[in-house]
């Protein structure tokens, strides 16, 4: 999440392709060979430089495309303009080169989707507005609303939308030393996690009265909730279960696929028996079986990047209204409403 404050630089808004139709189903294509699961002493640097190198080649150096022209030049001609040119161009040039110095693990990095477990395809009902401001950590719906976490410390807000028209109704501001996470609905009772501050607020639903918080040590990322438990997941490979009641654990679960754990996880959904992960820096989701914690099959995202502005951030935010699938992310201009033919929570 810190790694999202310093890749997000300003950059200014491109033209957006028209969103699809909604009877085509958007899947990529797999390239055999090309996406082995990354494992071992080196999975971890390789997810980070790929991860740097996916952001600044694909985003921010596409961004700066127009403004590479006469204000760099004019601005490299006296040495403050020059300063203020590396400075902002440091982090990308700096990462572009290790990346090309390091090929294998710039191309090599990263959790990719095992062959033998199906990759879905996803049809795009229509897309909703969404506050690209808002740096979402937590979705989930209720009574044809959804309600929205956002974080940043100073700027971590819970919001409720209008599920229709995605239109805000309602907002809550945290204090300004917390920074909001998941979030779910117990009851009448939102529960918002929050990163490392070890405290969960309780907000009433749909009014967002403060009625009270609890206790919650360590790392905090997504929220579900079960039919009987709370699942938490730390952005580890293992989900945590909680109590609803008293948020006490209650266990643990740790995801895998095709014997390679599945690490990053973020923010979470409950789906008709099935949990939907988010995946840090992944445009995929895994449905996961929450008793043996095997994935069942990724839904690919993929075909969402390009609909959506230069400056959206990861994929990160999932809500279930008992029929179809609102998918958002961090500073994303758009939330969209899915299907997901042949998914595994289909009965
Ligand atoms: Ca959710």
């Amino acid at each position: 999440m810190v790694l999202d404050r310093i890749l997000l630089f300003s950059t200014r808004a491109a033209p957006l392709p028209a969103i699809p139709p909604p009877g085509i189903v958007m899947q990529s294509i797999r390239c055999p060979g090309t996406m082995p699961p990354v494992t071992g002493p080196w999975s971890g640097p390789a997810i980070f430089f790929r991860h740097i190198a996916r952001y600044h080649l694909t985003f921010q150096i596409a961004s700066y495309g127009k403004f590479l022209h006469l204000p760099v030049a004019r601005a490299c001609c006296t040495t403050a303009g020059m300063f203020t040119v590396l400075q902002r161009f440091a982090w990308p040039l700096f990462f572009c080169l290790l990346c090309w110095a390091t090929p294998g693990l710039a191309s090599g990095g990263g959790y990719r989707p095992p062959q033998d477990t199906p990759l879905l395809g996803i049809r795009i009902l229509h897309a909703l507005p969404h506050d690209p401001l808002a740096f979402t950590q937590g979705l989930c719906m209720h009574d044809g609303k959804i309600y929205e976490s956002t974080g940043r410390y100073g700027e971590s807000e819970l919001r409720v939308l209008d599920a229709a028209s995605g239109k805000l109704l309602r907002r809550r501001a945290l204090p300004n030393d917390l920074f909001g996470e998941g979030l779910t609905l117990v009851g009448q009772r939102l529960l918002q996690l929050t990163w490392r501050s070890g405290r969960v607020l309780f907000w009433q639903a749909p009014s967002l009265e403060r009625i009270g918080e609890a206790r919650l040590p360590g790392d905090s990322w997504g929220l579900a909730a079960g039919p009987d438990l709370l699942y938490r997941s730390d952005g580890s490979a293992t989900l945590q279960r909680l109590r609803p009641h008293d948020l006490q654990p209650a266990g643990s679960l740790t995801v895998h696929d095709q014997g390679h754990e599945v690490r990053q996880l973020n923010e979470l959904e409950w789906v008709n028996g099935r949990l939907v992960a988010n995946i840090w820096f992944e445009d995929v989701l895994a449905v996961i079986d929450p008793v043996t914690g095997q994935v069942q099959a990724w839904v690919d995202l993929s075909p969402l990047r390009p609909l959506l502005w230069p400056d959206a951030g990861v994929a990160n935010g999932t809500a279930w209204d008992g029929r179809n699938l609102y998918v958002t992310g961090k500073n994303w201009n758009k939330l969209f409403v899915l299907r997901i033919p042949n998914a595994p929570w289909d009965p």
